[in-house]
């Protein structure tokens, strides 16, 4: 007759001694399935059962019992003891030496459009006014339209952009900021409206397909173009230097009148000619006018009780001409070694 109670300790003495040595949660599985599983060493005595005497069964159900909960036991502690191990090596893998040198972080700053824009604001919070920013995405109405643009207007040509739907496009300036301020029709207004603009022109030193403006728009009172002046000027020298002069040459725009274009006279040769200024003693530095009347009368103000003034003036171009970068691109590229110098 075969011992059964010998096999029965025989296997449990070879499981407790294959889970002692059992390096990994992986290796106590396998001994657990080689045991206790189905096909197990300890199941297959139990199934062995039917073949033995029915007086015998008890005794070595018994055994069989004791056994599988020794390895049991021992499949507890030893996977106690593993996970133990496991987050211990974890930890040493994570320990952080304090005694390293730290790595330098890099601090950024700020783009020198952003530099520009800021000194704009500056210079006309000073005076008085509220920066007010608006959608990217208008209604052509607004864009165009209201600022005495109608259909078929030639400067909507020259202003070509991006439409969404036909009514719908990228604007293609700050104005329609400006509009909406008047529609809202708390008077007095002195505000400027920076922001990123659109037009469909093709990338070179000077031209990109998105640029951003400065509009300024004041409405008053008794506003004449001298105020327009004094406060240009006032703006030129605080940008460009005390000595900075300001020449206002007549010009078009659909929705000024008299509308102007704006030179200084040429910070590096104070006016005398030089490379910088191409010989010619001055710098373009924006456009302006008095609001045209039909523009205050589509966006809901008197004409006869008010009158404003407005501008625009583009941010690349200031910073350009501020810190004598010679191609527009290098703003757009975000190469650091461009960027570092400012
Ligand atoms: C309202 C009425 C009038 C804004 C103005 C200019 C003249 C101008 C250009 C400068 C360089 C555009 O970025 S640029 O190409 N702008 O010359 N802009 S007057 O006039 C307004 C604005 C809003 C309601």
């Amino acid at each position: 007759m075969i011992d059964i109670e010998g096999k029965v300790k025989e296997i449990m003495e070879n499981g407790l001694r294959e889970i002692r040595e059992a390096k990994d949660i992986d290796k106590l599985n396998d001994v657990r399935v080689a045991f206790l599983g189905k096909k197990g060493q300890l199941t297959s005595i139990m199934k062995a059962m039917k073949d033995v005497p029915a007086e015998d069964r008890p005794k070595i159900g018994k055994w069989v019992n004791d056994a599988r909960a020794s390895i049991e036991n021992s499949l507890d502690l030893m996977r106690e003891k593993l996970d133990e191990a496991q987050q211990e090596a974890f930890m040493k893998a994570e320990t952080i030496d304090v005694t390293l040198p730290a790595k330098t972080p890099i601090a950024g700053h700020r783009h020198p459009n952003t530099i520009a824009l800021e000194e704009v604001e500056r210079i006309f919070i000073g005076m008085g006014y509220e920066v007010i920013e608006g959608p990217e995405i208008e209604y052509d109405e607004y864009n165009f339209t209201k600022l005495n643009i109608p259909a078929n207007h030639p400067a909507k040509d020259e202003q070509d952009t991006f439409y969404i739907t036909k009514d719908i496009l990228l604007r293609t300036q700050t104005s329609p900021v400006q509009a909406r301020v008047m529609e809202k029709g708390h008077l007095p207004i002195r505000m400027i409206s920076p922001g990123r603009v659109f037009r469909s022109d093709e990338v070179d030193a000077t031209h990109s397909p998105s640029f951003h403006q400065i509009e300024g728009l004041v409405i008053d009172r008794d506003i004449t173009f001298a105020d327009l002046k004094g406060t240009l000027d006032v703006f030129a020298k605080e940008l460009f230097g005390p000595e900075t002069k300001t020449k206002f040459r007549p010009h078009h725009f659909p929705f000024t009148e008299p509308s102007a274009e704006v030179d200084v006279s040429c910070f590096k040769c104070g006016g005398k000619g030089c490379r910088f200024c191409k010989g010619e003693g001055w710098i373009e530095i924006l456009g302006c006018g008095m609001v045209h009347p039909h523009v205050l009368e589509m966006c809901g103000i008197d004409p006869n009780e008010y009158q404003g003034f407005a501008f625009g003036v583009g941010l690349e171009r200031i910073a350009l001409l501020k810190y004598e970068i010679d191609d527009m691109r290098l703003l757009y590229e975000n190469d650091i070694r461009f960027l570092n110098q400012f």
